[in-house]
């Protein structure tokens, strides 16, 4: 037998075509913090084309030229310039009718110009989110692919980019059993580039990643870590130098092999909802060991940096310094002890999908602090960057979470890659954000051994990455024994547990049992209770679909709470109405109505005043 006929055209007759898309991996092990740097925006009106069948890659549209080596003109099956335009960032799904149900393949392409402004400078281009596995191709070259719909993603494109450039990016939101999210969720997954998407210029030698922070066992220390890399790829060494001005600190650090690291005396006022107080801070490196200023430890000047060559590098970000810790069942925030009040909330928007902006996220806030609350989980799946920016600058607490959800396929080694990948892009985009106090590895899997292998290696992943914030997931109760019990529980600093006592089982009585019976060493979250309510359904409290039956569903939760001393806080199930395609009955007719807002984003439902009084009576 033949491998390949002799009538064999690759682009049709090869379905092993996506192998040669792997090979280079944008994944977090490559990812630059973009915090604080200039960006040229790549945001606005791309070309599109729904790509069913996936042609762009099986044919390599990103490679062909319009005429051949003669000169004569070939029968492209894809045009750029015709093809209809569309908004970058955006869910497709809520840009066109016809594209409302669409998961399928989507290309983009664009043309952009370029000119480097110094000598030796790299270009960065970063996308902030593109659901789910996203091709990325400059020039006729494959830059790389990205899996994974809600982290972000960058590539070095210097050795590519020219005066004038096409960039094209295939992006295949297909759901898979092997995928995160995987094929059967609770909410809707927009497809397409629908975060940011833009260029970084950065000098040759650079800032990768930096970790600020309040030492968890010392609130007078701030711990600094410092990653910087040269252009081709190696570990640089040089001085680096932390100043926060208004806490007088402008500190040396010397950097080894594209590593350093500082213990810093400080005395800072510590970030909490009440005042959540940012200071400025600024991160030099200069590469160049002697350099005017470098290696003196003299930072008496203003700026303590060397200009005098383009190896000096600086970026500045906003940082909070807070302690969070577990002692037995409760929650300390700043050695206080706090209750955590809050909700969960989906990026969903009637209007925009996935995508999100300022307003929308300060009106989310705006709400929360409505309810007396301060604290949300944002669900199920990492959410815009912007979000935790904003919680920081608003006193927001934040649960964040991959969504390793319900039946993830957690024998499979690449979905564990993937979840570890996703986890780690998460962790390195956020570490900075006091607001940030819990990294959740997932939400209600069934305590098998393949699942327990696999979240318990991403607890201990989380940790070794972060070591200031909790570790949690939203776990199941045993419903036999009536019991708060996980396997997992030893992996995590906090609780989390889902139950809809009330709802899905409508014996409310079970739950003050459960509470009774379990004696978890540990704090416990409810990360979930809840009742839908079609907005403006009303009967007697014993009716489904009613605010009456959620409000009534409510005022029993939150009784029960306060009689049980180990909850440490709670999010119900949900701050407002979300799309859900799994949801079909006449209430509910696509949408998932658990809110205590409806989708709308601005009518409440009886529970939410519920709520409202329980968070503002303690
Ligand atoms: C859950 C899930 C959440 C669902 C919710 C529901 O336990 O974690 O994603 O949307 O229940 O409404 O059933």
């Amino acid at each position: 037998m033949k491998e390949k006929p002799e009538n064999f055209t690759a682009g049709i007759h090869n379905d092993d075509y996506e192998n040669e898309y792997l090979q280079t991996r944008l994944d977090a092990s490559i990812l630059v913090n973009t915090a604080g740097r200039k960006t040229e925006s790549l945001n606005g009106k791309w070309s599109f084309a729904a790509d069913l069948y996936d042609t762009c890659r099986r044919q390599g549209w990103f490679r062909q030229e319009r005429l051949n080596a003669e000169g004569r003109e070939l029968p492209l099956d894809f045009d750029w310039e015709s093809h209809e335009r569309i908004t970058v960032p955006s869910s497709w799904n809520l840009q066109k009718p016809e594209l409302y149900y669409f998961e399928g393949f989507g290309v983009y392409s664009r043309t952009f110009r370029y000119a480097p402004r110094v000598k030796g400078e790299r270009l960065l281009l970063r996308f902030e989110g593109a659901a789910y596995r996203t091709t990325v191709f400059l020039n006729g070259k494959i830059i790389g692919t990205h899996d994974g719909a809600s982290t972000p993603f960058n590539a070095d494109i210097t050795d590519i980019v020219k005066e004038d450039n096409r960039i094209t990016v295939s992006v295949d939101a297909r759901r898979s059993p092997l995928r995160l999210p995987m094929e059967n969720t609770d909410w809707f997954n927009y497809g397409g580039i629908y975060r940011d998407i833009y260029l970084v210029r950065l000098p040759s030698a650079y800032i990768k990643d930096w970790f600020v922070r309040l030492s968890p066992d010392d609130a007078s220390v701030i711990l600094a870590d410092v990653y910087t890399l040269n252009s081709d790829g190696s570990s640089s060494n040089g001085k680096a130098f932390i100043e926060i001005p208004e806490l007088g600190i402008c500190q040396e650090i010397d950097v080894k092999n594209g590593k350093g690291d500082a213990r810093i005396s400080a005395n800072a006022q510590l970030w909490n909802p009440k005042n959540p107080k940012l200071y400025d801070v600024k991160l030099t490196f200069n590469c160049d060991a002697s350099g005017s200023n470098a290696g003196s430890g003299d930072c008496s000047g203003s700026d303590c940096r060397s200009e005098s060559n383009h190896y000096v590098d600086t970026v500045s970000d906003r940082i909070g310094f807070r302690t969070i810790k577990v002692k037995g069942h409760e929650i300390f925030l700043n050695d206080k002890k706090i209750f955590l009040k809050g909700i969960c909330v989906h990026e969903d928007h009637f209007k925009l999908g996935k995508t999100t902006n300022e307003e929308i996220i300060r009106r989310t806030i705006r709400d929360l602090k409505e309810m007396n609350g301060y604290y949300l989980r944002l669900a199920h799946y990492p959410h815009d960057p912007r979000f935790a920016r904003i919680a920081d600058e608003e006193g927001v607490l934040l649960w964040e979470e991959i969504p390793v959800y319900w039946a993830a396929a957690f024998s499979n080694d690449g979905t564990y890659a993937d979840a570890e990948n996703q986890l780690t892009e998460l962790i390195l985009r956020d570490r900075n954000r006091a607001s940030v106090i819990i990294w959740s590895i997932g939400n209600e899997n069934p305590d098998t051994d393949a699942r327990f292998s696999f979240m318990s290696r991403l607890a201990q992943k989380a940790k070794a990455i972060d070591s200031s914030r909790l570790v949690s997931a939203a776990c199941l109760i045993n419903h036999h024994k009536l019991l708060i019990e996980d396997r997992l529980e030893k992996f995590l600093d906090v609780i989390g547990i889902n139950e809809y006592f009330g709802w899905y089982d409508p014996d409310f009585e079970k739950l003050p049992k459960i509470l009774e019976n379990s004696k978890p060493g540990k704090p416990v979250l409810i990360c979930e209770f809840g009742a839908d309510a079609r907005l403006g359904q009303r009967g007697t409290e014993d009716e489904l679909w009613t605010e009456d039956k959620q409000k009534k569903v409510y005022e029993q939760q939150t009784e029960t709470f306060k009689k049980c001393p180990y909850i440490a806080g709670t999010t119900p199930w949900i701050l407002y109405d979300f799309r859900c395609p799994r949801r079909f009955n006449s209430y509910q007719e696509g949408f998932n109505r658990k809110g205590l807002i409806d989708a709308d984003r601005v009518t409440r439902k009886p529970a939410f005043f519920v709520m409202r009084e329980y968070y503002g009576s303690f």
